[in-house]
């Protein structure tokens, strides 16, 4: 390899906008993001949801009867394929529930927007279509009110200020 080669592909790869989605959208990153993909919002489906740094989470949680094998991509990477910034975000629900989420938790915590459980894409009547998941086993520390609070279901878009 050349110097300048060498270089390269030692630099992060600089990440660029998603295409628009081609499936119904589950999930719309709004407000400050620097890679929109309509209007202004990164619109997400299912295949590209899970294109994202998926992860499996095996838990219990204080919604769901023993231990599920949650899906999705890690919180953080969402954020990173908006090229969000902010210090905190707010998570709005398809029912009106919403919630702001320190950036600090989906850096220190591997949280993910689950959008699977148990093989299967998580319904609308259950906690889906996304549902905002703490690692709560790995880290017991996470069953708090704070957190369940933070554990928004039926998620429908993250606001970025
Ligand atoms: N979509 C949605 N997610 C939600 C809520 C809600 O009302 N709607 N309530 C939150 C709050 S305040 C808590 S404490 C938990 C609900 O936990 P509980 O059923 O044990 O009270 O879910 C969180 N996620
Ligand atoms: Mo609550």
């Amino acid at each position: 390899m050349t110097t300048v080669a060498l270089l390269l592909s030692s630099l992060p790869a600089l990440a660029e906008p998603l295409p628009p989605p081609e499936g119904e959208v589950l999930l719309r990153v709004t407000g400050n993001i620097e890679y929109p993909n309509v209007d202004g919002e990164l619109h997400l489906d299912y295949e590209q949801l899970m294109s994202l740094s998926p992860r499996v989470i095996e838990t219990t949680t204080p919604w769901t009867e023993g231990v599920g094998r949650f899906e999705g991509p890690l919180f953080r990477a969402v954020l990173e394929a908006a090229g969000a910034e902010s210090e905190s975000v707010r998570v709005t629900s398809l029912n009106e529930y919403e919630v702001e989420i320190p950036r600090s938790d989906v850096q220190d915590y591997d949280v993910i927007l689950a959008i699977k459980r148990d093989g299967a894409p998580i319904a609308v009547r259950d906690l889906g279509p996304v549902f905002v998941l703490y690692p709560f086993d790995e880290h017991p520390q996470l069953l708090n009110e704070t957190i369940r609070h933070r554990s928004v279901w039926h998620v429908g878009a993250i606001d970025v200020p």
